[in-house]
């Protein structure tokens, strides 16, 4: 049944449609959110919970960004304009509220009125539930450079899945980690829009056909398919107080009523209902793992629901607009596939071409290699992608048609160009042979995409001569560096409003819009009465940090001592444990009485599991242990404490950034693509301790030597170090490392619990440990020992950390987006038209 059917009368309804501009000042704001909140809402001066007020006030700011999103896709539609998708399994958006305010420039007297009437801001945006629709870093990126192509009025539109249920939450129950299911959209989600009228249909299973169509041609049809209905859900991106706003299109899956009917009439009820689920499952829940889990039907499901609902979405538009003629298809449109997620996006645009608009093979190809362009996040080789082939065959049997017709033709050309090179065929082909055949979705991407980008100088070189190695050879022009980068807005104007005030108060407000304006703060870096002022803020921020810390973990941190933090999925490559090693190693110091000109120190260790990650999950034991033993030794106090924040998320970086002196970015050379934890720390006035890895190589370039404790292997010698790898001589011989493995082995930090830390021990002594964790400690504590030391000169410690500020520019998604824009997706920006 369609409840959506058209209106009798077809003209554009223009009179019902054109408004006056809703008013921005705070009189009518506040008379907004009390009509809201009365009217709408029907509370009354009894009410007494936060959600009111909070829902009251996204419902007067979501009048405001409608307005404008509607001006944003009209001008889009006017011009006609090249667009870019971002297509993405992950858009890791936290909390809208105080972005929304941010950028719309709602001014402070709102605030005020607002709090004059009891209403206090700080309070009520904590009833939002954060949209944790990824897992860290590639979802939070995605976030980003949908508020930086805004605010830059590029017209870029996000395409996503809408889970039911996000990041799960993490407790921490006798220091385990444990999961309990995010179900953010309970009380309801005041910023989307529902769009049913432009519902899609997905198919899956059945099989594919031929058949000669009326002109006597032969073509295929997916036919026998169970098909899911795709809803989308439409959010607004607001560009700072440049009248864009962008939408982010997230997709729902529903059964089909036909489904229902066929179940019904063979008079199976709950057969059907349970039909309906199965559909309804594909958008359920996120996957909460930040390395590919293979192998599991359901995650294909939502990547290709993904990419054929949005591809239909696409060209739905183009042919409104430009009925069937697609030869300008590939001059108006691009795709980013973020990841290898979407990539069944390739197949999928070919099969769209050929079997519904009845393009033959060439034209197709000729469109989609020329619109797709695919970013790589990982250098890890275990965390590419493959699909089984059989999987495949029974799930999406047309694409899989596809898929193996693109590798022929591929793999031609690769023996074009090196004739009689089997091995290299072997190598390079999208299918990986053995006993059970794999889609390999990066090979698939590269060939499909006419641009492929790591995320960082030393990420992007690595792959041309490692991972891509073959398709750098064949292809060198398609492969491209975009370093990653942060939003300045949420990152430093919203979460660092003391920090924000300084800036303006020094440089202008420029910066804002333009991060390189922030070298401009250099010149302040010895001015007495700044740095002064910089110290008060920070200290401020550590109070904010020190209370959350106490709240959620039940430890006091002193705000004098030195904020070691290190925050992000919990991973063996990204070495918690050699932070936690380090830790230990202060604790036995204070033990022996070492403590000459000791600096305080509280360190913080926050992040998630996965829920299979057995190894991740046991480092999150050890910290926990670890933090237990040292807080509660009376021989310790102020000198050392240690808490693991439960449920690291986006809004709790927006109180850990500000607050942090010392950022851990300690992953073994080579292996962490870019971070991006980093960057916002760095905005933030920390100072980095870390690896010549990922982004941190371009952080150093940026602040210099004097400015960051470098230490460890760099990628290269990490190479070299393996072969010969002998971790127990370096225990031996480094006093340090043996009394650290001495507590550990004796069961010092699990009394109660013998056992509970072998496979931890066992990995930092295998000569096979991939992350080398040994290897590095030494150097790790030499550079510990040099930011301590320099903690203790409070002026110089400031010095450091307003250079890092200053030199932070680089690393805004502003010149992200514009380099993607340059080398990638060529689009002109556009201003909004005034009329609606
Ligand atoms: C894939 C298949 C099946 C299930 C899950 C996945 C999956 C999900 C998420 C695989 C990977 C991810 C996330 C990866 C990620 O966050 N990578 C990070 O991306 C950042 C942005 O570029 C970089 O800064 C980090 O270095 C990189 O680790």
């Amino acid at each position: 049944m369609n409840n959506f059917k058209p209106l009798r009368n077809s003209q554009p309804l223009v009179e019902l449609t054109e408004l006056p501009a809703l008013g921005m000042d705070s009189d009518t704001i506040v008379a907004d959110f009390r009509r809201y909140f009365s009217h709408t809402l029907g509370r009354d001066k009894r009410c007494n919970s936060t959600h009111y007020p909070y829902a009251a006030l996204a419902l007067t700011l979501r009048d405001r960004l409608m307005e404008r999103m509607k001006k944003t896709r009209h001008a889009y539609e006017e011009k006609d304009c090249r667009r870019a998708h971002y297509l993405s399994l992950e858009f890791l958006m936290g909390r809208a509220l105080g972005n929304a305010m941010l950028n719309l420039g709602i001014n402070d007297g709102t605030t005020k009125a607002l709090f004059d009437l009891g209403i206090d801001l700080e309070e009520i945006s904590e009833a939002e539930q954060d949209a944790g629709l990824g897992n860290g870093g590639l979802g939070r990126l995605a976030a980003c450079f949908l508020d930086s192509c805004a605010t830059l009025q590029l017209p870029v539109l996000g395409y996503g899945i809408r889970y039911e249920y996000g990041m799960f939450r993490q407790k921490i129950e006798n220091g385990h980690q444990v999961e309990e299911p995010d179900h953010w959209l309970r009380d309801g989600n005041v910023w989307e829009l529902e769009r049913p009228e432009f519902t899609q249909r997905v198919q899956f299973g059945g099989r594919s056909e031929l058949y000669n169509d009326a002109d006597g041609k032969l073509r295929v049809r997916w036919i026998d398919s169970h098909d899911v209905l795709a809803i989308p859900y439409d959010l607004p991106i607001p560009g700072y107080r440049n009248g864009t706003v962008n939408t982010l299109r997230l997709w729902k899956a529903a059964a089909t009523d036909e489904f229902d009917l066929e179940e019904f009439n063979a008079g199976s009820y709950t057969e059907s209902v349970a039909a309906k689920n199965a559909a309804e499952n594909i958008t359920m829940v996120l996957y909460p793992n930040d390395a590919s889990e293979n192998g599991k039907t359901l995650r294909l499901r939502q990547q290709y629901f993904l990419a054929a609902a949005s591809l239909q979405d696409v060209l739905r538009r183009w042919i409104r607009d430009h009925n069937k003629d697609f030869s300008r298809f590939a001059d108006k449109n691009c795709f980013q596939l973020n990841d290898t997620h979407p990539t069944c996006a390739v197949a999928e645009l070919m099969r769209q071409l050929m079997d519904e608009q009845f393009l033959n093979w060439d034209e197709a190809w000729q469109i989609t290699s020329h619109t797709m362009a695919y970013t790589n996040h990982t250098l890890l080789p275990e965390a590419l992608e493959k699909w089984p082939v059989r999987l495949f065959r029974q799930l999406l049997p047309r694409m899989l048609d596809i898929i193996f017709e693109i590798n022929a033709r591929f793999l031609a050309e690769v023996a074009q160009h090196w004739p009689g090179d089997g091995e290299r065929q072997r190598r390079m082909s999208i299918i990986e042979e053995g006993a059970d055949p794999q889609v390999r979705m990066a090979y698939l991407a590269i060939v499909g995409s006419y641009s492929v980008n790591g995320v960082a100088e030393l990420h992007s070189k690595l792959l041309q001569e490692g991972l891509f190695r073959d398709f750098y050879e064949l292809w060198p022009e398609k492969f491209n560096n975009k370093t990653n980068g942060v939003t300045q807005r949420r990152w430093m104007a919203w979460c660092n409003p003391g920090l924000r005030a300084l800036v303006c108060d020094t440089i202008g407000e420029r910066w804002v819009t333009d991060l390189a304006e922030l070298r401009k703060l250099t010149d302040h870096a010895n001015d007495d009465n700044f740095c002064d002022r910089w110290r008060q803020i920070k200290h401020a921020n550590k109070a904010r940090l020190a209370a959350m810390v106490e709240a959620d973990c039940g430890v006091a941190f002193n705000t004098d001592a030195l904020f070691d933090v290190q925050v992000k999925r919990i991973h063996e490559y990204k070495r918690q444990l050699l932070n936690i090693l380090h830790v230990i190693h202060l604790y036995n110091r204070i033990k022996r009485g070492d403590t000459e000109n000791w600096t305080p120190r509280c360190v913080l260790i926050g992040g998630k599991a996965a829920p299979g990650y057995a190894m991740a999950k046991q480092i999150i034991k050890l910290v926990n242990n670890v933090a237990n033993v040292i807080n509660n030794d009376p021989a310790i106090r102020d000198k050392l404490k240690v808490a693991f924040l439960p449920n690291y998320r986006v809004s709790a970086m927006e109180v850990i950034c500000p607050g942090t002196d010392l950022s851990e970015q300690i992953s073994t050379a080579g292996k962490e693509a870019s971070g991006t934890g980093n960057m916002k720390f760095m905005m933030n006035g920390a100072v980095t301790i870390g690896t010549l890895d990922g982004a941190n190589i371009e952080i150093l370039e940026e602040v210099g030597h004097d400015n960051f404790f470098l230490f460890g292997l760099t990628a290269t010698e990490v190479e070299h170090v393996r072969d010969g790898y002998d971790p127990q001589a370096i225990i031996d011989t480094d006093e340090d490392l043996r009394r650290v493995m001495h507590l550990l082995s004796q069961g010092h930090f699990n009394q109660c619990e013998p056992g509970q830390f072998t496979d931890i021990i066992n990995s930092i002594t295998s000569p096979h440990d991939p992350w080398l964790v040994a290897a590095d400690f030494r150097s790790f504590v030499d550079a510990q020992r040099l930011a301590a030391e320099a903690y203790r000169d409070q002026e110089r410690w400031t010095r450091m950390s307003i250079l890092n500020t200053a030199s932070s520019g680089k690393f805004s998604t502003d010149r992200t987006m514009r380099e993607y824009n340059a080398d990638i997706w060529g689009l002109d920006p556009i201003v909004p038209l005034s009329s609606s």
